[in-house]
């Protein structure tokens, strides 16, 4: 088994031109034992000189993997997102939606995708400029949403998510080419050390963990739930976090993490009474548009994956 290294080096891979979308330069899920291997793409595409984010922003971003920002949305807006999501929270026609996800074992709303095109408040939110204009700098391109969802981490029923890279997900499961996309999550609550805030290992995003495992159909149907395939298995996960360590940024509402789309993250549960309600909207390079899944199953629903409408932002 391939130690984990804190900084990348040379791959023993050489590492496969992009000489063809289908050609898979992030193999996962087929074979018997997990591999763990160098990222073969840069991690920041953008330059100090493309927009808001400096020079130091962008090395800490390199290095970590993440970027975290106390205060970004205007008070207006966050009220609006917030009045939105309670709206939504008390609407029984949402429970019916096919882009609702409960949480396993029980009827707690846990997630809704997709809302970048639910209302115009959620639209704003997720086209906000400021958020766009970082997205932008870091993949060195314009960029459009390849997803996006409030995750409703609840009072008391909110449940983990566990230990995952996004990208090995959204490669295997959805065609995405390459590392040239990043999650922005914005909190619409507080998110403290107790309410189940996003826990991230930083630096964890220069290796590749390839997981074991063959997809089923409709995946998703059950990860998106809970994930138990298409995640770093148990000895890889236990080097990468005794070497990298775990972070947890935490703020108040309006707060906003962007993390790389391969940093290795996840998140407790929550058995505070206080909700950690996060909307999460994914920028990805226009340069990276998905292909044919890797996994070779049939597309994961648009409310997933986007690729009907590449809007660039
Ligand atoms: O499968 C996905 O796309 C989703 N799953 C997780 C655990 N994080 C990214 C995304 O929400
Ligand atoms: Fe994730």
């Amino acid at each position: 088994m391939s130690e984990i290294s804190l900084k990348p080096r040379q791959s023993q891979r050489e590492p496969k031109l992009l000489d063809s979308p289908a050609v898979d330069r992030y193999p996962s899920r087929l074979s018997l034992s997990p591999d763990v291997f160098d990222r073969q793409d840069p991690v920041v595409y953008g330059r100090a000189s493309d927009g808001p984010l400096d020079a130091n922003s962008l090395d800490l971003y390199e290095e970590n993997g993440f970027l975290h920002f106390d205060a970004v949305l205007e008070p207006s807006l966050l009220a609006d997102a917030v009045q939105a999501l309670e709206h939504l929270r008390h609407d029984p026609t949402v429970r019916q939606w096919p882009q609702s996800v409960f949480e396993p074992g029980s009827e707690q709303l846990r997630s809704i995708f997709a809302i970048h095109q639910l209302n115009d408040v959620m639209r704003q939110v997720c086209h906000h400029p400021k958020l766009v204009a970082m997205a932008q700098q870091l993949l060195g391109s314009d960029v459009y949403v390849h997803q996006s969802r409030i995750n409703d981490k609840s009072g008391f029923g909110g449940q983990p998510f566990y230990w995952h890279s996004d990208f090995e997900t959204w490669h295997v499961e959805d065609g995405m080419p390459a590392m040239r996309a990043v999650s922005c999550s914005i909190a619409l609550t507080p998110n403290t050390p107790y309410n189940g805030p996003l826990m991230l290992v930083p630096g964890s995003h220069h290796r590749f963990i390839a997981c074991v495992g063959q997809t089923p159909e409709d995946h998703y149907k059950q990860s998106l739930r809970r994930q138990d395939l298409g995640v770093p298995d148990p000895e890889n996960l236990t080097q990468l976090i005794e070497a990298l360590g775990v972070m947890a940024p935490t703020g108040l509402a309006g707060s906003v993490t962007f993390f790389e789309c391969n940093t290795v993250h996840g998140s407790n549960s929550n058995i505070t009474p206080f909700p950690r309600s996060n909307i999460f909207v994914v920028y990805n390079s226009l340069e990276n548009k998905l292909v044919t899944p890797f996994c070779g199953l049939a597309p994961r629903p648009n409310f997933i994956a986007e690729r009907e409408q590449y809007l660039s932002l």
